[in-house]
C-alpha cells in the first residue's frame, strides 16, 4: 500500500506543466528553505526576459527572482535592497540599481526586465514604467546548468541560502522569455491583458517543484 501511494504521488510529480492561471506561490513563512524549482527547458541565454508579479510587507532585503548558472550564482537575479530602496538586477554577478520608486508593502508590483548579451543593455519596467537602460554585462551568453527559483536567493549553485534575504508574500504570473519582449507586449503583460506566454517559463503551463512550506492558492480576485 506505502509503495503504491508513492508510485502515485511520483506520477503526479512527473505529471509535467501545469496551468497556473488565476493562481499564485504563497510564502507563509520566513525561513531558509522554503522555495519553487522552476524548470525551464533551456540553458543558453543571449537575450532574456523575466516578468513576475507579487505582494509582501517585508522590511528587509528579499529575492524576487534567483537564477545561477554553475559560473554565477547570480546569473540573473532580481532583488530588493532595502536600506538603499532600491531593485538590484544582477545579470553574471554585474550589479544595477534602480531607486525612486513607489515599492509600497502590501501592494502588488509587477517587473519586467529584459537584458541583451549583444548591446549588454538592461532594462526595467517597474508597474507599467520604462526605467532608465543601463549596461550591464555584454559578449557572452548566460550558459550552462540554470537553476531558478523563487523565494530563496542563491549564493551557490542551487544552494546558500541566507533567511534574511528569503521572500515572504505571494507571487504569480511568473514568465521568461528568450527574446526582448517590445515594450508594447510589457504593457500587455503589465495590464494583464492579452500577452504572449513565456516560452522559456511559462505561467500557463509551469514545470516545477515545491520545496517546503510553499503554498498554491488562487489569487485573490475582484467579486463577481
Ligand atoms: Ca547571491
Ligand atoms: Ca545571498
Amino acid at each position: 500500500m506505502k509503495f503504491l501511494l508513492l508510485a502515485v504521488m511520483l506520477t503526479a510529480c512527473a505529471a509535467g506543466p501545469r496551468d497556473m492561471s488565476g493562481k499564485m506561490f504563497s510564502f507563509p513563512q520566513e525561513t531558509n528553505t522554503a522555495r519553487v524549482k522552476l524548470i525551464a527547458p533551456k540553458q543558453d541565454f543571449s537575450t532574456i526576459t523575466v516578468c513576475h508579479r507579487s505582494i509582501t510587507d517585508l522590511k528587509r532585503d528579499h529575492i524576487l527572482f534567483s537564477m545561477a548558472i554553475p559560473s554565477n550564482a547570480n546569473g540573473f537575479l532580481i532583488f530588493w535592497d532595502e536600506s538603499n530602496k532600491e531593485v538590484e538586477t544582477h545579470i553574471k554577478d554585474k550589479k544595477l540599481e534602480y531607486h525612486g520608486l513607489d515599492y509600497k508593502p502590501n501592494t502588488w508590483h509587477s517587473i519586467c526586465t529584459t537584458w541583451d548579451s549583444t548591446t549588454g543593455l538592461v532594462q526595467l519596467y517597474f508597474d507599467g514604467q520604462p526605467l532608465i537602460r543601463k549596461f550591464s554585462t555584454s559578449g557572452s551568453n548566460i550558459r550552462g546548468s540554470t537553476i531558478i527559483l523563487l523565494g530563496q536567493e542563491q549564493d551557490s549553485h542551487g544552494g546558500g541560502f541566507d533567511i534574511k534575504q528569503s521572500f515572504v508574500g505571494m507571487m504569480s504570473d511568473v514568465h521568461m522569455w528568450d527574446y526582448i519582449l517590445s515594450p508594447c507586449e510589457i504593457h500587455n503583460y503589465m495590464d494583464d491583458l492579452n500577452y504572449t506566454p513565456g516560452n522559456v517559463l511559462n505561467w500557463r503551463a509551469l514545470e516545477f517543484q515545491i520545496i517546503d512550506r510553499v503554498l498554491i492558492e488562487n489569487k485573490m480576485m475582484t467579486c463577481p
